[in-house]
């Protein structure tokens, strides 16, 4: 069993990093096919007009259907080079999307020619990066077959071979390895991070939503009770009393400091609202509802530049170096290396495997076809690799759907939507749950209306207070109406029974009593301002529960039940905390504090 889980996860990885990703990977398939057939196209056209020995100088554009909207290129020739590559898109994918408009157009003109390889996970950009380059240089007349033959002999670099000797190697720039790093570094340990992708900041550059945390110093500001043992029991509860209890009560207890150890790096989080199984007001976030991840990284990743930790990037650790039975550094392969990281000890901080379908599917097979609201990278590498050094897995048939995923472009609408006020409705305009219920039973809940989908229904005011909303709009998946009525209409549903729902709901604020479905949170705001909003949702993969086990000082635990000499893990690739369901903010507080505990317990195991 448990080699079969490392031999699966092994060989969904290799398919998964060759395909590129998640939520761009669903698209580029038909996506591809759509450019490889006007490429064609292009190809025949461009020879008949080509323009023997060079270009016809000038100013050329193109454009091509990115992964948000349209992406134009503008291409200036002189008779022999390609002198200048503008490319632009607006709507493209935040980071990894956009890493491919900033990078392609450099190589393109390293190496003469638009075909190049595209950037790791961001297929569906890198292809119309190319395309819209391509259609500008066909424009031209140029002969695209003979750019295309250039590809390969320029860019093919035989590897060399490298060792790089530090203290501590930590495997994945996310939020539980940054934060690890600044704790480690901070303490006078030499640190590097070793991550895969082209850029830091992996699943948590997603999070929404924001932290969970009680007793805190802005809860205590804000009028707010609550208990650290309120919060080990929700979570508990949520995750069906599967969870490890002293993981749980860690987190908790810790995460008040936490809270502020964020504040002390320069990210502090000084809203708080309800979260999904949430008793009281926990979930942290930045001011103005913006979304916690994109902060939060940014910071990090300001403290790590400051620190001088160095960052080895589009590099993929490969194996744990294990010498008389302690973990002593990684194998790993970058875009010209080979490496070799060599330490006292590693800490694991590769995520979860919400992007691998193949390995969720086995568990789960009724997530197959699902969409994910996971980053590329979440591939499970870091299990694998555990499991192979001796680590013992725990919960990891624990998947986890969010209930609120657009399923055209994969983008989860925050639970803060619905803590802020939103309802949810079934195609008929009614409601049928209370939306604030953990995210497995919501996610059931709108599986089973009919056709399985539900739309999502705020007001203005929710909007004006929760800025992450604006992402939303810009990528063209909300429907606006000034009336209920009107956005009745357009979402094809009775405009008298959204009407009367609307006026239902509100009574129910108002009287501070769902009679419906006893909803208690999410309730200190109506939906009267116009105009209204509705965004169309379903389930999508969202979190992996379960993977290698750590005790309370986030050492790994061998299938002995004993500590592995020199490895440390955190955040996601871990298993335990979350037991059989997580908690909406609970991950966030989880790579944190446990983050902060595995940098530490490095520093005194390096000692
Ligand atoms: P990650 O942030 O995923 O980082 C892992 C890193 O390791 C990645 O950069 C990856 O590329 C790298 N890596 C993987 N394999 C290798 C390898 N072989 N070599 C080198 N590098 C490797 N939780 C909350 O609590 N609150 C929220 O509001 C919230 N919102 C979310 C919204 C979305 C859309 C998603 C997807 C998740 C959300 N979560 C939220 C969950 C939470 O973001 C994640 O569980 C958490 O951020 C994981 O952090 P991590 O550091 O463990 O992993
Ligand atoms: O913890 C999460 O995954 C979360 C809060 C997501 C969200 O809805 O924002």
């Amino acid at each position: 069993m448990r080699k079969t889980v490392a031999a699966l996860l092994s060989a969904a990885m290799v398919i998964s990093l060759a395909a590129c990703g998640s939520q761009e990977t669903a698209k580029s398939q038909t996506e591809t096919e759509t450019v490889t057939a006007t490429e064609q196209k292009e190809t025949e056209a461009g020879s008949q007009e080509n323009k023997e020995g060079g270009f016809t100088p000038g100013t050329y554009e193109g454009t091509a259907k990115g992964f948000g909207g349209e992406i134009k290129a503008k291409v200036v020739l002189s008779a022999d080079k390609i002198e200048s590559i503008e490319v632009t898109g607006d709507s493209e994918t935040d980071g990894i999307g956009t890493i491919a408009l900033e990078n392609l157009p450099e190589v393109m003109m390293e190496n003469q020619t638009p075909y190049v390889d595209a950037v790791s996970s961001a297929t569906v950009t890198s292809n119309a990066v190319i395309q819209a380059v391509a259609s500008a240089l066909e424009s031209a007349g140029a002969d695209l077959d003979a750019l295309k033959s250039k590809k390969g002999s320029e860019n093919a670099v035989a590897k060399t071979e490298e060792t790089v000797d530090t203290d501590l190697i930590i495997v994945g720039a996310g939020g539980a390895g940054m934060t690890a790093a600044i704790t480690a570094r901070q303490e006078g340990l030499e640190v590097v991070l070793v991550e895969k992708m082209p850029m830091v900041g992996g699943n948590t550059l997603k999070a929404t939503g924001g932290m969970n945390a009680a007793e805190t110093s802005v809860q205590k500001k804000l009028g707010i009770e609550d208990s650290v043992e309120t919060f080990v029991e929700d979570t508990m509860k949520g995750g069906y009393e599967k969870n490890n209890r002293e993981l749980v009560t860690v987190m908790a207890e810790k995460s008040g400091e936490a809270i502020d150890w964020l504040d002390s790096i320069g990210a502090p989080l000084p809203e708080v609202s309800f979260s999904g199984g949430a008793t009281n007001k926990r979930i942290h976030r930045p001011e103005g509802g913006a979304g916690v991840g994109a902060y939060l990284v940014n910071a990090f990743k300001e403290n790590v530049d400051q620190l001088g930790i160095p960052v080895y990037l589009d590099t993929k650790a490969t194996e744990l170096i294990v010498e008389n039975g302690a973990v002593t550094g990684v194998k790993a392969e970058g875009k010209d290396k080979l490496y070799t990281f060599r330490g006292k000890a590693v800490i694991l901080a590769t995520g979860g495997f919400g992007a691998n379908e193949e390995i969720y599917a086995k568990y789960r097979p009724d997530l197959k076809g699902y969409v994910t609201t996971n980053t590329p990278g979440a591939t499970g590498d870091g299990i694998v690799m555990a499991e192979t050094a001796g680590a013992n897995l725990v919960d990891i048939d624990q998947i986890q759907t969010h209930p609120t995923v657009e399923q055209s472009t994969s983008i989860m609408i925050t639970e803060s939507v619905r803590g802020g006020g939103a309802i949810l409705v079934n195609k008929s305009g009614k409601r049928f749950t209370n939306e604030m219920q953990t995210r497995d039973v919501v996610s059931k809940a709108i599986v089973d209306q009919e056709d399985s989908y539900s739309y999502i229904i705020f007001d203005q005011n929710l909007r004006d207070n929760l800025s992450a909303i604006e992402k939303y709009v810009e990528n063209n998946i909300v429907v606006q109406a000034d009336t209920i009525e009107g956005l009745a209409e357009q979402i094809q549903v009775d405009p008298a029974v959204l009407s009367q729902t609307l006026e239902d709901w509100n009574t129910a604020v108002a009287n501070k009593k769902d009679g419906e479905f006893n909803r208690e949170t999410g309730m200190d705001a109506d939906l009267t301002k116009a105009p209204y909003y509705a965004i169309k949702v379903a389930p999508g993969v969202h979190h992996t529960m379960g993977g290698v086990e750590i005790n309370t000082s986030a050492q790994v635990i061998n299938t002995e039940g004993k500590v592995i000499p020199g490895l440390f893990a955190a955040g996601e690739v871990t298993g335990g905390v979350h037991g059989g369901n997580r908690i909406g903010g609970n991950a966030v507080a989880d790579i944190v504090v446990f983050g902060r505990i595995a940098g530490n317990s490095a520093v005194e195991y390096c000692k």
